[in-house]
């Protein structure tokens, strides 16, 4: 280091960022502050890193996340001090649930100036608390930095600026990288799930099911392929592939062939469906458990063995175990297709079913928790293996904050999917309106944004508070309409903005995609979700 200890700042700046590059870092998305402004010139002078900056930390925190997700890779997010940094939580909490290496980068002033109510100085440390690993970082610090590494979870560095903040302007711009390539010791595993060491081995034997949550990966398609068994997999579990997966798992496993199965393998965090949830946790069913990434892999139901991987030996012969789930699973999906065909209008499961198609192998799909996830659980039938669609969601939380700024994220981390798609409900995309905020330097990926409008949270009619008893305070407490006209929305950011209202138009505006980022508004009914719902459900009967 040659710099000057008046610019001890600017030192730390710079060996952070050349450390971050040599752990894999592609992409920091920078916040503008005056406290982080040493952060500031010291990655927009490194090559190896695409800047993108944003106004609101919550947005630019979840654009991080979703870079890292798509890309596989850590992400950055830097900001400034003070209530800045509170705004990167939401993100970080979501990261660390789902386990994804998400580097929160947060500017302070000296430990001397905390607690003494200098200006927009606050106690920053372990702010995230157990959620996050932590540095707290006074200068080049290597050891402090390993510590805190992880590679599949959020960690936050905490960095002491003293002024001055801005770089000697006698010294060079920059002195040309010297230990800058990318460190194999430090390149997370988060890009494969490694099988380590040698997989536990499942005796064939009791009726079983293979449990795919969120980001179970390929081993729990491989694992029911090689046993024979039905694979219960969410959209975004990266394991919906090949024959095993059972469309309508949600409903079947509620139902007679539900209480038959005795033995489940977990992979992955799933969360999306109760009766799921309710099979781990009966005591007649033996769970066996894939350790999941995440800070806090336990799961919420007892486990009889938690395993790294998990293989079975191949059954020596066909109990029709699989044969008699996916004949149910064939006469449910005639039905429910049925069913859906002879509604009038545009229903929720027109919109999921039009977006699953218009995802075309090597695609991006980013799903909004609430009802498209689960709408896109109902209608979307198993994609052949080897047809690489990527489909994420954030379900380490399941909020509905930050989405738009994940999917543009993942959008901008996976370059070449040969489509990007986000599919969210309106008050998800309301909420996270400031990620169509985007300045004229940003990259801007191909994105087109379905937003199932029903005016409301729709999710809340189909659970117990959507029950006739609590009809007159139903609106006001939880459907929350908002009337909010998205055109004029999509407009104050220059946002291209179709809405459709019948499914020609839909699939018409899918099939037409323009460049950038885009939104179609798929206009559907919220007043008769409950009943709808119901009608599904007793499809199975
Ligand atoms: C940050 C956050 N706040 C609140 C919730 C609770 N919540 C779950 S779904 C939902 C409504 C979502 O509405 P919308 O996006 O329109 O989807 P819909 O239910 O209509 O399908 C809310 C408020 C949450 N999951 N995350
Ligand atoms: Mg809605």
């Amino acid at each position: 280091m040659t710099l000057s200890a008046e610019h001890a700042s600017t030192a730390l700046a710079t060996w952070l960022v050349d450390q971050l590059v040599a752990r894999g870092l592609t992409d920091a998305v920078l916040c503008p502050g005056s406290r982080n402004a040493p952060l500031s010139f010291a990655l927009a002078a490194e090559p190896r890193v695409t800047l993108h900056t944003r106004i609101d930390e919550r947005t630019a925190a979840f654009l991080a996340l979703g870079l890292a997700k798509g890309s596989r890779r850590p992400a950055a997010v830097v900001t400034t001090s003070g209530t800045a940094t509170a705004n990167l939580h939401p993100a970080v909490l979501e990261a660390a649930h789902a386990g994804v290496p998400l580097v929160a980068v947060t500017a302070d002033r000296p430990a001397r100036l905390r607690g003494t109510g200098a200006n927009q100085t606050t106690d920053q440390v372990r702010l995230f608390g157990d959620a996050a690993s932590f540095a707290d970082l006074t200068g080049p610090a290597d050891d402090a930095l390993d510590a805190a590494w992880l590679p599949d979870g959020p960690i936050h560095l905490n960095c002491q600026f003293d002024d001055p903040l801005l770089p000697d302007p006698d010294s060079p711009r920059r002195s040309a990288p010297t230990n800058r390539t990318t460190d194999d010791r430090f390149v997370s595993d988060y890009p494969v799930r490694a099988d380590q060491g040698h997989a536990h081995r499942l005796p064939p034997g009791p009726r079983t099911v293979v449990v795919a949550g969120d980001d179970a990966g390929p081993p729990a398609r491989v694992l029911a392929e090689r046993a024979g068994w039905p694979l219960l997999a969410e959209p975004s579990s990266g394991s919906r592939t090949g024959a095993n997966p059972i469309r309508g798992y949600r409903l079947l496993v509620a139902g007679e062939l539900g209480d038959r199965v005795e033995r489940a393998v977990v992979f992955g965090h799933p969360t999306l469906s109760r009766p799921v949830l309710r099979l781990l946790s009966r005591p007649d069913v033996e769970v066996v458990s894939v350790r999941a990434r995440g800070r806090w892999p336990d799961r919420p139901f007892p486990v009889a063995g938690e395993h790294a991987s998990v293989t079975a030996d191949v059954p020596a012969a066909d109990d029709g175990w699989l044969e008699e789930w996916r004949s149910a699973d064939r006469r449910l999906s005639e039905r429910i297709d049925a069913f859906v065909a002879a509604q009038p209008g545009l229903t929720p499961y027109d919109v999921a079913a039009a977006v699953n198609a218009a995802n075309p192998p090597g695609g991006l799909l980013v799903v909004g928790a609430s009802n498209p996830i689960r709408d896109l659980d109902l209608m979307a039938s198993a994609h052949p293996v080897g047809e690489r669609r990527m489909v994420l969601a954030n379900r380490g939380l399941a909020g509905i904050d930050g989405t738009l700024s994940s999917a543009i994220g993942a959008a901008l981390g996976r370059p070449h999917s040969s489509r990007a798609i986000a599919y969210v409900g309106d008050v998800t995309f309301l909420h996270d309106s400031n990620a169509l905020v985007l300045g004229p330097h940003e990259a801007r990926p191909d994105l087109t944004v379905v937003v199932a409008n029903d005016d409301g949270g729709s999710i809340f009619a189909t659970l117990e508070q959507g029950g006739p008893e609590h009809a007159g305070s139903f609106e006001r407490l939880f459907g929350t309409p908002h009337g909010v006209d998205l055109a004029s929305l999509c407009a104050a950011t220059r946002t291209p903005h179709w809405r459709v209202d019948d499914l020609a138009e839909l699939r018409h505006a899918l099939a037409s995609p323009n460049g950038g980022i885009e939104v179609i508004e798929a206009v559907i009914r919220r007043d008769n979700r409950r009943d709808l719902d119901e009608q599904i459900r007793a499809l199975t009967h």
